[in-house]
């Protein structure tokens, strides 16, 4: 039977902890939370780390401490963000590699993001694909637009396959200045994708539960976390990411599309072995 990879996003750059406390942002908070996560149904972690004021960094000493916990604690495969925080510098977010995670973000363009601007720039986007081909990491294509699935294309053509050689994608529906998130864009999406290729949807705020149904209709993987919504319904926050995985594998299971475990997306996504 078909299976569904649940990737747990479960703490992001844009989330205050002293807004939301329950926010994982110490090493050992993102360990429980990855731990029960996967007892939840998860197979890959994508993550964003903070420094001891609860503020976004991409401190490469925090990263490989965090990558070695969680490979320590969990069996997922662990996926850094390169995208970081609006914030932050190109040149840091190449060096994230440095971490050697199982595999890496790489956004597919330049995007308006709410009041900001999240900026990859064509030149940073080829050196971080070629870096992490080098670095034998497997990068995950973060679409946050349609523009966006056309220089994936380009990247490809230019490129050719990345590390692991299949080309797997995580459509980020909803950022305000992004694709919106429903299920017609979300279907217009996927008709563009370059063939062969597999992908992840997920949708900001209000939109994770429209984009969730759409994806599983659609064939697709799942993407939750904290990182991208804090609600659970309307009026009532998220008590933890666990809750949210819990969800993404009820609803796969009723798809018929049981969430698969992290070994079954080592295979899918082309990752190596353990380091
Ligand atoms: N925090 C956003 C500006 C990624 O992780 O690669 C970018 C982001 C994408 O979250
Ligand atoms: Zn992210």
């Amino acid at each position: 039977m078909a299976s569904t990879l649940i990737t747990v996003a479960p703490t992001g750059a844009e989330h205050l902890k002293a807004a939301v406390p329950q926010l994982p942002t110490t090493l050992d908070e993102l360990v429980a939370e990855a731990k029960a996560c996967q007892a939840a149904g998860a197979g890959l972690v994508h993550v964003h780390i903070r420094d001891a004021d609860a503020r976004p960094t991409l401190d490469l000493g925090r990263l490989k401490e965090t990558v070695a916990a969680l490979r320590e604690g969990t069996d997922l495969v662990v996926q850094l963000s390169t995208g970081g925080s609006v914030h932050d510098p190109l040149e840091a977010r190449l060096r994230v590699l440095e971490a050697a995670p199982d595999s890496c973000s790489l956004t597919c363009g330049t995007v308006n993001f709410g009041d900001d601007v999240f900026l990859n720039p064509w030149p940073f986007m080829v050196e971080l694909y070629e870096a992490a081909r080098e670095a034998q990491v497997v990068p995950e294509f973060e679409l946050f637009d349609l523009g966006h699935i056309a220089t994936l294309h380009r990247l490809l053509g230019d490129l050719g396959a990345p590390h692991g050689g299949h080309v797997h994608c995580d459509l980020v529906m909803g950022v305000p200045g992004g694709m919106p998130g429903n299920a017609a864009t979300l279907v217009q999406a996927v008709s563009a994708l370059p063939p062969g290729a597999t992908w992840s949807a997920t949708g900001i705020g209000r939109t994770s539960l429209p984009v969730m149904f759409a994806a599983l209709s659609a064939g697709g993987h799942l993407r939750v976390g904290m990182e991208d919504t804090v609600s659970f319904a309307r009026g009532r926050p998220v008590t933890g990411n666990a809750e949210l995985v819990e969800r993404a594998a009820a609803l796969s299971e009723l798809a018929q599309r049981p969430a698969m475990r992290p070994d079954q997306a080592r295979a899918l996504l082309g990752v190596n072995g353990r380091r």
